[in-house]
């Protein structure tokens, strides 16, 4: 990794929410614990532009999982004991997510009061809360027409964010411009914050690219599937940021399920050493594909940052003032050269995994049923509905943003070229090899083979393709 210093000096603009934030967060007990134009429309950034360059790392893989048959232990420390929950695959009925764990951070109840917390304040605009919620109402839209193209056979596969949109965005508008955001590939709300156009996340998903954006014109890396490596490659960056002298912030979202992973161990445990000033966002949607959070751990995860020595906070991640607030305080603390710190945002994921899911296979309807009374969105429209902060004419503008979206995003989905089948030759090697140029040169006899057969009869055309691939015919 190479950290150039003029980045660490860039000057520091904030994010477009400017509001005031009070909080320790040095506890570690959980009691302290505008837009631009159409086409993105959603960065309240003005850009990037930093050199710095951060590891790469995607490839996919995916494993299916199981349940194991065995009857969930009593949890010490999670307020979960004797909840009973069963083994997902034995019983589809456990209270899951229970809400009698450690306290939340909230600033914004489900029925939309507003509520004060002692360590975390947030001192918000009209303008700007109506900025939030626009970017929840838009960030939703978009990733319905994303299922919705998945479904159409214009997609391979989506990862659908529906429920996470206030963890998302309100830690998405804590950030600012030369902070470095390392995603997972679900974070399109926070992509959204970043001003990367929506329409470059689909890219991958359509298997038109291996990226669709630039990771340094928004400071959003590419999107990375394999679980947790993305908790390292952000300690690597922050680690760089604080050999540069520079304020800036790393943060790096990840999974419940991902918090069992060992990268996550490692990067936790050179962070508190090096100091790193890196935010860890765990969005615990109570699921990693088919497996509850109770076979990740049995403490509250964000009681697992005290072991590495710093601290964790969990905050209630369908309220975007919480999240924004929280995430803020974090930040800062990083930014002071404190150290790390572990935000864990306590949400639920109403969606499937991916379209490849079918969640009700091991979770009950109902579970879903008591987390919709809880959405981030609704939460927020009751709020603004009943300070009188936001008009029908509001709603109704923004109703009309969010089909024109999601036509822009069917659109221009729709419209993306195929990619040159030759060009994955040319980024093997940085100067090219020999062998990678053989590969490349049977590779284009391959497919002009398939050109030939199109002015051949078609019975003659299968024959020679199937030939080619060394096939049988029948
Ligand atoms: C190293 C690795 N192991 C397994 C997988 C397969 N896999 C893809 S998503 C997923 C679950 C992740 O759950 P979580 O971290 O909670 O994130 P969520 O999908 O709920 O957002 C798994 C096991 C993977 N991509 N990478
Ligand atoms: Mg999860």
């Amino acid at each position: 990794m190479t950290v150039e210093s003029t980045a660490a000096r860039r000057p520091r603009r904030n994010s477009s929410i400017n509001s005031s934030t009070s909080g320790s967060s040095s506890s570690s007990d959980g009691s302290d614990g505008s837009s631009t134009s159409n086409s993105g429309g959603n960065s309240g950034n003005s850009g990037g532009g930093t050199k710095r360059t951060a590891a790469k790392k995607t490839s996919k893989a995916q494993t299916a999982a199981k349940g194991s048959g065995r009857k969930s232990a009593s949890r010490p420390g999670t307020g979960r004991q004797g909840a009973g929950r069963q083994d997902a695959a034995q019983g589809k009925t456990g209270q899951h997510g229970t809400e009698t764990g450690p306290p939340l951070v909230q600033l914004l109840s489900p029925e939309g009061e507003r509520l004060e917390h002692p360590d975390y304040a947030v001192d918000l605009s009209a303008e700007e809360l109506r900025g939030l919620y626009r970017d929840m109402v838009l960030t939703r839209r978009f990733d319905a027409e994303a299922t919705a193209l998945q479904r159409q056979g214009e997609l391979g596969l989506w990862a659908s964010l529906l429920g996470q949109e206030a963890a998302q965005i309100g830690s998405g508008r804590a950030l600012h411009d030369d902070d470095y955001v390392f995603p997972t590939y679900r974070e399109h709300g926070v992509a959204w914050c970043r001003g990367v156009d929506p329409v470059n996340l689909l890219g991958m998903f359509r298997g038109v690219n291996h990226g669709g954006w630039d990771p340094n014109s928004n400071n959003f890396h590419l999107y990375t599937i394999v679980i947790g490596s993305q908790t390292l490659h952000a300690t690597g960056y922050a680690m760089g940021v604080a050999k540069d002298g520079a304020d800036s912030a790393v943060i790096a979202y990840f999974g419940d399920g991902a918090s069992s992973q060992g990268d996550v161990a490692e990067a936790f445990t050179f962070s508190a050493v090096y100091n790193a000033p890196v935010v860890f966002f765990c969005q615990n949607n109570q699921w990693a594909i088919s497996e509850p959070t109770e076979r990740q751990t049995r403490v509250p995860l964000y009681q697992r940052a005290q072991g590495y020595g710093f601290p964790g906070v969990r905050v209630d991640g369908n309220d975007v003032l919480a999240c924004l607030a929280v995430t803020r305080a974090a930040l800062e603390r990083v930014r002071r050269g404190e150290g790390p710190m572990l935000v864990e945002a306590f949400t639920y994921r109403m969606g499937a995994h991916t379209t490849s899911d079918d969640p009700t296979k091991y979770r009950a309807d109902e579970e879903r049923a008591a987390w919709e009374a809880k959405d981030p969105i609704l939460r927020l429209r009751r709020y603004l509905e009943k300070a009188g902060q936001a008009d029908e004419a509001f709603f109704a503008a923004l109703e009309e943003e969010s089909e024109a979206l999601g036509k822009r995003v069917r659109e221009t989905v729709r419209a993306m070229p195929d990619p040159d089948g030759l060009a994955i030759f040319d980024h093997v090697y940085a100067d090219g090899h020999a062998l990678v140029d053989e590969e490349r040169a049977q590779f284009a006899a391959y497919q002009a083979s398939f050109a030939d057969s199109d002015d051949a009869d078609v019975t003659a055309g299968a024959g020679t393709a199937a030939g080619n691939t060394g096939g049988n015919q029948s």
